[in-house]
């Protein structure tokens, strides 16, 4: 098992399309054991592929506490085949989004088709906070993040904090690397 590093804001890969599974193989099954490492590590309670840079339709999610809690989900091509009119609200957080909480409404209840880590497909249904997480990992699928959920002026508001911030580290490497060569040189 492996820890696989986690994009964040400003990556682009974070809006690619994420293509199907076309088999459930034994690769396949390591990225999926290398993820649910991943995200217990966080520590997070649901990571899309795309986070660890895969563009692949792969989900994992667990909303246990406790270790004794611990119930992992591996959703491969997930699909909602039904979602409730009720919708319920949950203050979302995101791994590629660091330090950023916002209040996000969506379907209080959905029915999911997926393949599970063998291939077979298989159906539940979520409510609460599982629905939520579910919903919030597929919109990663599909290049979305939960702040394009928000307002226009909040979600800009996050996008160039992030920006800003890439920028300034870009800004400390090179100096860094201007230091090293002068003293190289010297
Ligand atoms: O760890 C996570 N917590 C969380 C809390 C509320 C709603 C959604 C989430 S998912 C998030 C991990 C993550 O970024 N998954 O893509
Ligand atoms: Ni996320």
């Amino acid at each position: 098992m492996a820890l696989l590093p986690i994009i964040t804001l400003p990556d682009p890969r974070l809006r690619q399309v994420s293509k199907p599974v076309e088999k459930v193989d034994a690769e396949i099954q390591t990225l999926l054991d290398d993820m649910l490492q991943t995200m217990y590590e966080a520590p997070g309670i649901g990571l899309a592929a795309i986070q660890v840079g895969e563009p692949k339709r792969i989900v994992v999610v667990d909303i246990g506490k406790t270790e004794e809690e611990r119930n992992p989900l591996f959703l491969i091509n997930p699909e909602i085949v039904w979602a409730s009119e009720e919708l319920s609200s949950y203050n979302e957080g995101c791994l590629s989004v660091p330090d950023y909480f916002d209040d996000v409404k969506r379907p209080a209840m959905v029915r999911v088709r997926h393949l599970d880590r063998k291939g077979e497909t298989v159906e539940f249904e979520a409510v609460g906070l599982l629905a939520t997480v579910v919903q919030h990992e597929m919109e990663h699928l599909d290049g979305g993040l939960f702040i394009d959920n928000l307002s226009r002026l909040k979600r800009e508001r996050v996008v160039k904090k992030f920006a800003k911030a890439a920028r300034m580290d870009e800004i400390v490497a090179q100096r860094r690397a201007e230091r090293q060569s002068e003293e190289a040189g010297a």
